[in-house]
């Protein structure tokens, strides 16, 4: 994989878009999520040692808005070809790309790439579901509805790993949160203008919740058990039981 950096923002832009994820983001995709969601690097191998443990025979795995199939090939390596391996994603950009990934990596494993919305998506007979920073893009209206089909598709036993960027309830802790993430940002060699044109174009793009809200969602779609197994600062990752 050739690592590009990503400069999308790195220049005073005239008008500014609504964030899209198109062939200029899937070129620097890697490098921008590592450098803007801390702890991505554990959450994908994790996801990797959970789905290891979790994956039924013959069954089917879904990874939810799978990019560049970071999570596909980290469960691959775990899960081999005990169950199926989908990943879905409605930007063909990403598809593309991922496909190619896919075949560069020269897994073993049985995977199939979808493009599609993960709203249409038919799941069935799923030992583990991935979300890992996809519900975050959709609608909140629409999101109890994924959530409860997710949690029907799923097998007695079967997990769902669901990564998000949150928000707090506490004002408090909303302020430290956001101002640590700046801080990560910086860290990782964004300026203050990458960082502030990236965040207008992603305003009413990509919509956060409390840890809350995710549990409570979570509990009444059925899901037996559901907590934080991942934090860092204002992202973290959950898993939720069937
Ligand atoms: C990773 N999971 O590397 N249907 C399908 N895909 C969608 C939809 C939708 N309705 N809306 C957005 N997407 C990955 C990272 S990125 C997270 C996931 C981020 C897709 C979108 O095209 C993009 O590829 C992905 O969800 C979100 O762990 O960039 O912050």
């Amino acid at each position: 994989m050739t690592q590009q950096r990503d400069t999308i923002y790195s220049a005073q832009r005239e008008q500014l878009g609504r964030f899209a994820f198109d062939e200029q983001v899937v070129e620097v995709f890697p490098d921008m999520i590592q450098r803007s969601v801390p702890g991505y690097a554990t959450i994908i191998a994790m996801t990797g040692v959970i789905a290891g443990r979790y994956a039924q025979q013959g069954s089917n795995i879904y990874d939810l808005g799978c990019s560049l199939g970071a999570s596909t090939l980290a469960m691959a390596r775990e899960v081999g070809d005990k169950a199926k391996l989908i990943g879905v994603d409605n930007s063909a950009a990403m598809i593309a790309r991922c496909q190619s990934y896919v075949a560069e990596s020269k897994t073993t494993s049985n995977i199939e790439l979808i493009e599609q919305s993960i709203q249409e998506t038919e799941l069935q007979n799923a030992s583990v579901v991935v979300l890992n920073f996809t519900l975050q893009f959709i609608p909140e209206a629409d999101r109890q509805t994924l959530i409860q089909r997710i949690q029907e598709a799923m097998l007695p036993g079967g997990i769902l790993v669901l990564s998000e960027k949150i928000c707090f309830a506490d004002p408090h802790l909303q302020k430290l949160n956001e101002e640590l993430h700046l801080e990560f940002k910086r860290a990782n060699g964004y300026s203050e203008m990458e960082i502030a044109q990236k965040r207008s174009a992603l305003e009413n793009v990509l919509i956060p919740e409390t840890l809350h809200s995710h549990r409570q969602r979570l509990l009444d779609s059925g899901f037996s058990s559901a907590d934080v197994w991942f934090q860092c600062f204002n992202f973290a990752s959950m898993v939720a039981i069937k």
